[in-house]
């Protein structure tokens, strides 16, 4: 049975922290965990100020995100020229983005491009999947394991475990028993998987589903997709990029990255000055209607600036798409199915579609509500609701991600006095700035927790990490942590910023509902990009104030 359910542990579970192999233990001054976006650049910039470095990184190749996520119509939601690095002007130079929204399979040759070219490979060991990260005070080191046995030490460990990389499987009664084929998103398959003539199911409508969706139900024989709760989808509004875009890009690659630089999610694309009940509603109708025309997140993120936090501005525009739904989707009853009414607009993330809403008016595409029916088990030929049982060749588990803090609880990290982090972090993530955690010095956490295009701030967050490090090298101190003060006083800060939005008050990964029994809590930081850099600057040059260094 083919099947991508078997390589990773259950959610919430540990691997075993023994191993087979080697006892001998290898030391290096810095290790990052990840050779996703965030972890190449830290391997390049560590490597730049003359440590040794050791990459450890889950996969067989470097990618991350786009290194597992290789289902059918994965792809990029940010614009591409805004995604890939900006840091080498000699890379920009040479890479061509063939997509305005560019798809897995080029996002993982750029990264492998990116690694090759600054010859990052050869500080990676592959296959690593680590395991325990325990804090030796007394030597000031920690101890890196991995599941096959590897035993590394050294002074400075930088987590960059991206954000959506712990995947997440409900645990559904009967899960072992199916006997057809079953595949999680986030670990699909190097090989094509073929659905020619095959009766497939999809769980999950998320930003991950609506890629796949339409392209698996022009290959399947019937595809029956399994919804929870509709989501307020956008079209992508993809193409190919022109050689003369492309030439327009290199050109002006110094102005668009200072441009993203201040919009306030890093995107090509700032949000209107003016409120909802500014302007009359005839007008409004027009500049929402410009607005869907428009490629990516601009609907979202280039919105009247009070969507995201006053509930009726939101809803003003969350009921034309609402209409949108209705207009694309043929049978009423399916439209009714889709359209989303409980919670608003943009308080989840909003998935990017292209025809997602136009499958379901074909023949061979079915959708369920688990809410009405809920999944009461796999049985070893489909699944079963409390309706009737399905039957299928395929099931494919579009379920999402133990979000944010998944990558790192479910490691086995312990600080100083042994304690664990996933104590620490019982009621939801405690950092300062999202960078460090009270009690575990020298550990970083590399991965970008602001509410902003993913490279744009990681980018930030490894020079910051970087620079961190060489301070403390240079002015020879051995260790740099939060006080416990410091990292309460930015808890706080971050639930403030949080509950003036509309994210906090919406059931989704953001505030880690999707997984049951995890604490509710925000998980992103929700102020604009350029305040979380501005903060994240003004730290360090304050000689790392509400840190200790010794
Ligand atoms: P998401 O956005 O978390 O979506 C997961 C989907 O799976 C969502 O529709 C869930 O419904 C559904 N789900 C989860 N558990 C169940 C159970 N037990 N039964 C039925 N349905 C379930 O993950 P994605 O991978 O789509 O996207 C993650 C991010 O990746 C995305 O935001 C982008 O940034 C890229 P729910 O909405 O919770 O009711």
């Amino acid at each position: 049975m083919a099947s991508s359910l078997e390589s990773t542990p259950a959610p919430g579970t540990l691997s075993p922290g023994s191993g087979t192999g080697t006892e001998s233990v290898e030391q290096f001054d810095a290790i990052v965990i990840g050779a996703g976006v965030a972890g190449l650049y830290q391997v390049y910039r560590l490597r730049e100020l003359g440590l040794s470095v050791r990459g450890l990184e889950d996969g067989a190749g470097v990618g991350g995100t786009w290194y597992w996520n290789r289902y059918p119509g994965c792809r990029f939601d940010s614009e591409s020229e805004t995604y890939g690095y900006s840091w080498s002007k000699e890379l920009l130079e040479e890479w061509n983005w063939k997509e305005h929204y560019s798809g897995q399979p080029e996002n993982e040759k750029y990264l492998n491009f990116v690694a090759d070219k600054f010859d990052l490979k050869k500080h990676y060991k592959f296959n690593s999947h680590v395991t325990s990260i325990v804090y030796d005070e007394r030597a000031n080191l920690w101890n890196v394991g991995t599941e096959n046995g590897q035993h590394l030490r050294a002074q400075f460990v930088v987590a960059a475990v991206g954000i959506l990389s712990a995947r997440y499987l409900p645990p559904f009664e009967g899960l072992d028993t199916f006997k057809g084929e079953s595949f999680h998103t986030s670990r699909w398959p190097a090989e094509k998987v073929d659905f020619t003539g095959k009766r497939v199911a999809v769980i999950g409508t998320g930003a991950t589903a609506v890629q796949l969706i339409p392209i698996v139900a022009q290959q399947c024989k019937h595809l029956t997709v399994f919804q929870r709760t509709p989501n307020y989808c956008a079209p992508l509004r993809n193409g190919l990029v022109s050689e003369e875009t492309q030439n327009r890009w290199k050109a002006n690659y110094p102005e668009l990255h200072k441009m993203i630089r201040q919009t306030p999610a890093a995107f090509p694309y700032d949000f209107d000055r003016r409120k909802v009940s500014d302007v009359d509603k005839e007008e409004r109708i027009k500049i929402y209607e410009e607005l869907w025309a428009q490629p990516g997140f601009k609907k979202w993120l280039g919105n009247f600036r009070d969507i995201m936090t006053d509930r009726a501005a939101n809803e003003d525009f969350a009921e034309f798409i609402r209409n949108k739904i209705r207009q694309r989707v043929k049978d009423p009853k399916v439209a009714e199915m889709l359209v989303p009414k409980d919670h608003p607009f943009g308080s989840k993330r909003v998935p990017l579609e292209t025809n997602y809403y136009e499958t379901y008016n074909r023949d061979n595409v079915q959708l369920v509500s688990v809410r009405e029916s809920p999944i009461e088990r796999i049985t070893p030929n489909g699944i079963k609701t409390s309706d009737r049982e399905y039957e299928f060749d395929v099931i494919i588990y579009a379920t999402g991600f133990d979000a944010i803090t998944g990558p790192l609880t479910r490691i086995d990290i312990r600080g100083e006095g042994g304690a664990p982090l996933v104590d620490h972090w019982a009621k939801g993530p405690r950092t300062l700035l999202g960078l460090q955690t009270a009690g575990f010095p020298n550990l970083f956490i590399a991965t970008n927790t602001a509410f902003c295009n993913y490279t744009v701030c990681a980018e930030a967050v490894v020079e910051w990490i970087s620079e961190a490090i060489r301070y403390v090298r240079a002015n020879n101190y051995s260790r740099i942590v939060p006080t416990p003060e410091s990292e309460q006083a930015w808890v706080d800060h971050v639930n403030e910023v949080g509950s003036q939005t509309l994210l906090s008050g919406t059931k989704s990964w953001f505030v880690g509902d999707n997984i049951p029994g995890k604490a509710h809590a925000i998980l992103l930081y929700a102020n604009t990009a350029p305040a979380y850099r501005a903060k994240i600057a003004e730290v360090a040059a304050k000689g790392y104030e509400g840190f200790q260094l010794n």
